[in-house]
């Protein structure tokens, strides 16, 4: 088994991490997307999608997709439990996790590629140029991450992880947006305390550095 990854890229930190918290090691294979290694023809036979992360299986079988990837690592190594346990653990869990996709990783990729030089005319992960920045779309991105950080500032008043009591896949995602969101300067306000003091502790959690 062996993980096509990237280490600048906030996708793949989501599988590492997930790793790091059940203590898997996997070998990694670096896929350089800042020579644009995602088009070349070996990878694209493993991923047609042209994204990392890819979880290729000793037969030969690619998994993409970050949470597809974590859920078939979880039912081959169970605990700790990402997914949650009981029936609605685990309707929790996919309700945050879908909330930070959503509503939050979505909304810091719209600001990130639509603003840093890297992304010009490559706004879109895996379409091989030709797709100009919009402006606009980084200021609705923007819009988006306040109401993000808000409503994740909310539940985290009441509780300790994002999905409730126990640590998940729906945190290493927040997470994982948060630190994105960071490329742009974009920070937790001040008036998200819970948000703020969750963020302080998974990243001292020594998974963060994965
Ligand atoms: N939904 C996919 C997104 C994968 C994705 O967008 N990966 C980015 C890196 S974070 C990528 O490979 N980008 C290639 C590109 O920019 O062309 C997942 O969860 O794995």
């Amino acid at each position: 088994m062996k993980l096509y990854d990237y280490p600048r890229a906030p996708n793949p930190r989501r599988v590492r991490i997930f790793m790091a918290e059940k203590g898997l090691h996997i070998p990694l294979e670096q896929v350089d997307l800042a020579s644009q290694a995602q088009f070349d023809a070996d990878f694209a036979r493993r991923n047609p999608t042209h994204t990392v992360p890819v979880l290729e299986l000793d037969d030969g079988t690619c998994i993409s997709e970050s949470l597809a990837i974590c859920r078939y690592l979880e039912v081959l190594h169970p605990e700790p439990a990402l997914f949650g346990h009981s029936a609605l653990e685990q309707a929790m869990v996919e309700m945050w996790s879908r909330r930070a996709e959503l509503g939050g990783m979505i909304h810091a990729a719209d600001v990130v590629r639509n603003t840093l030089p890297f992304f010009v005319d490559h706004a879109l992960p895996g379409v091989d140029g030709g797709v100009p920045q919009i402006p606009a779309l980084a200021e609705r991105g923007m819009a988006g991450l306040q109401r993000f950080f808000e409503a994740f500032d909310q539940q985290l008043a009441e509780y300790e992880f994002v999905a409730g009591e126990h640590y998940s896949v729906a945190d290493i995602t927040t997470q994982v947006t948060i630190d994105f969101a960071g490329w742009c300067k974009i920070r937790v306000p001040e008036t998200c305390q819970h948000l703020q003091r969750w963020h302080q502790a998974v990243s001292a959690r020594p998974s963060a550095k994965a």
